[in-house]
């Protein structure tokens, strides 16, 4: 009998759900036509115990089969969508100050790449990142972990890269480890101490690069980090030094991920393939050869439209080629106080949809299981299917196509992060 299975008593029942996105079955990041699947049941339920997804499946069945069972707390979903927590793979979370000076610069036609030459950009952020203590630094980025929370995002990854010394780069780490251990959002840390050539460096990257590949040995003795990732771009970090630098980390023992061909098309997605790099993250000029190969190379690509829309690019990664070439695609929002300074993954949805011509089905594929695939915690989350966290979010949206169409504002109503509401009514509780 079926019913012998059940427990005799559950944490949580989530009922009258109108549309149910499980994302269930995937075998691997989804990829092609695969990414248009979504798992959907239409008027669902799901149970929850000690934090996990026990079943999801037809409101009838459910609520039958659980008759006899003792449910601590039941919550209706009043008929709305029901969804996996979002995932933010690439977002550059703990850093000081912002930067809202730029934006004149922007409007005025400056170039990103220009501010950063003269001593702006990333390097503004490094010198106050350095003068801020740990608490300062983690009172800020709790802030922006509760935005991204009560806007349904529920894991994310967290790069280091605004110290650009040892010191200041092991406190950026040492505050993501904190929240990690204080915050209910899941974060993956990145190194990514070669994100900028600080000042004191200054036509000296092979030395300061050699100083950062000083650090890897501690960062990943001390759980630190579990990726490493660079900025290869034009006037930052060539392809041979990112080369070089990479392989060093491979053998230390991070999985890479690679800011690659984000404004200038200079092989960085050759090189992800050829690293077999996790991901490769922006891809704006990424060749047709480069999306080949990493599809080959099983790299992911994380796509982030925000920030082709705030660097007013006109360029815009090629999804629909990428989804044609079987490269799979996760989305991410680059949250940065420079090119992106945004918590929003339903913006990030908005803008994929309008410009990188991704379907909604394909856009909750990328902000999900693959967007798990591309921090190393899918078998933890990314999907609604038993034995996996239960990080949902209820939605105050009738249907999946609703919240990329109706955009600029928050659409959470519920998130619920390993089986515990965290916010109710859009708002973090206490
Ligand atoms: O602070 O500008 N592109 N890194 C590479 C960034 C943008 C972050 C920033
Ligand atoms: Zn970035």
């Amino acid at each position: 009998m079926e019913e012998s299975k059940n427990p005799q008593v559950i944490d949580l029942l989530i009922t009258n759900i109108g549309q149910l996105l499980t994302m269930e079955g995937a075998t691997g990041p989804r990829k092609g036509k695969e990414m248009l699947e979504i798992g959907l049941i239409e008027d669902a339920a799901i149970t929850v115990k000690d934090g996990k997804i026990i079943e999801a499946g037809k409101r009838e069945n459910i609520e039958e089969k659980y008759r006899n069972t003792t449910i601590k707390e039941r919550i209706d979903a009043m008929g709305k969508l029901v969804t996996p927590g979002l995932i933010d793979s690439h977002t550059h979370l703990v850093f000081a100050g912002s930067r809202e000076h730029e934006l004149k610069l922007k409007i005025e036609g400056m170039p990103y790449l220009d501010i950063l030459k003269q001593g702006g950009g990333i390097l503004s952020t490094v010198r106050n990142t350095r003068a801020w203590s740990k608490d300062e630094l983690k009172t800020k980025a709790i802030k922006h972990l509760n935005t991204m929370l009560s806007f349904g995002t529920t894991s994310i990854e967290a790069k280091s890269g605004y110290g650009l010394s040892a010191e200041a780069e092991l406190k950026q780490l040492a505050v993501v480890k904190e929240l990690k251990d204080s915050h209910p959002m899941d974060i993956k840390a990145t190194f990514m101490g070669a994100h900028a050539i600080p000042e004191e460096y200054k036509g000296r990257p092979e030395e300061f690069l050699n100083s950062m590949v000083d650090l890897f040995d501690q960062i990943i003795k001390e759980d630190l980090a579990e990726f490493c990732d660079i900025f290869c771009e034009e006037g930052v970090f060539s392809v041979e030094q990112s080369r070089d630098f990479l392989n060093k980390a491979k053998q230390a023992g991070f999985k890479l991920k690679l800011h690659a061909d984000e404004i200038h098309p200079i092989g960085g997605s050759e090189l992800a393939a050829e690293l077999g790099a996790l991901t490769a993250d922006h891809l704006l000029g990424a060749s047709e050869e480069g999306i080949k190969q990493m599809a080959q190379a099983g790299t992911i690509a994380v796509l982030l439209p925000g920030t082709s829309f705030y660097l007013r690019s006109k360029n815009y990664a090629r999804a629909r080629y990428m989804i044609d070439n079987q490269l799979p695609i996760a989305l991410s929002t680059d949250f940065n106080p420079g090119s992106s300074p945004t918590e929003s993954l339903q913006l990030v949805m908005t803008l994929a949809a309008l410009y990188l011509e991704m379907l909604p089905e394909e856009i909750w594929n990328a902000l999900t299981i693959n967007a798990a695939h591309a921090i190393n915690a899918n078998e933890q989350v990314g999907s609604i299917e038993a034995g996996k966290q239960a990080d949902i979010v209820i939605w105050d949206a009738p249907n999946y196509n609703y919240i990329p169409y109706h955009y600029g504002i928050n659409h959470v109503n519920m998130v619920i992060k390993q089986g515990k509401l965290v916010v109710n009514g859009g708002k973090i509780l206490g």
